[in-house]
């Protein structure tokens, strides 16, 4: 698989709460960093745009137990769970996405409520490639909204991560992807050239 000109990278969540002995930890969630920090490299060598999502709650927000949501609080606005892993490379260039910070409004998307589909149409993006945490949850539905919104929407496989509240949810949410039109790549198999 090429990267191709007008392609942007999507690292999705990829931030304490989501790691372990974080709130809301993914199993293995941190094996996605070095990973992801080699797509990065990638893509800052090729000039291709990046763009990071940051889940980023107040502290009421009604995806939390209190409030009659399925998770614990996570990811609240400036606390260390919702700072990106410290191992991630975040690049200077890289644009930060704030998603679920409205109290009522659940977003697992990096689309929902971001803008961030027209603003990489105005860049001319084409092909997105999309990783990080969860694959069962924001991955998940990042990429689902990717494809509704026409982009050629290309997995990091080996970069992403599921919750897995059910054993199976990750390969559901595989399945789902690639059935909604959703191609994967490993590091090995990405061509720049
Ligand atoms: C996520 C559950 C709640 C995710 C975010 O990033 O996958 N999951 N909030
Ligand atoms: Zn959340």
């Amino acid at each position: 698989m090429k990267l191709g000109k007008r392609a942007a990278l999507i690292v999705v969540d990829v931030q304490n709460d989501f790691c372990p002995g974080g709130a809301l930890p993914v199993p293995e969630g941190d094996k996605v960093v070095p990973l992801l920090n080699d797509y990065i490299e990638t893509f800052l060598r090729e000039g291709a745009p990046i763009y990071l999502t940051q889940d980023w709650h107040p502290a009421d927000h009604i995806s939390f137990k209190e409030r009659g949501g399925v998770w614990p609080p996570h990811c609240v606005q400036g606390t260390e769970g919702a700072a990106f892993h410290p191992g991630l490379a975040l690049p200077e260039q890289g644009v930060i996405v704030p998603k679920g910070s409205s109290p009522n409004e659940d977003a697992y998307s990096g689309f929902q409520g971001t803008g961030l589909a027209a603003r990489l149409k105005r860049q001319g993006i084409r092909r997105l490639f999309i990783g990080g945490l969860a694959t069962d949850y924001c991955v998940k539905e990042t990429v689902l909204d990717a494809l509704r919104e026409g982009f050629e929407t290309v997995l990091l496989e080996d970069a992403s991560r599921g919750v897995e509240v059910k054993p199976g949810d990750t390969q559901r949410a595989l399945s789902e992807m690639e059935q909604a039109g959703a191609h994967t790549v490993r590091i090995g198999e990405l061509k720049v050239a």
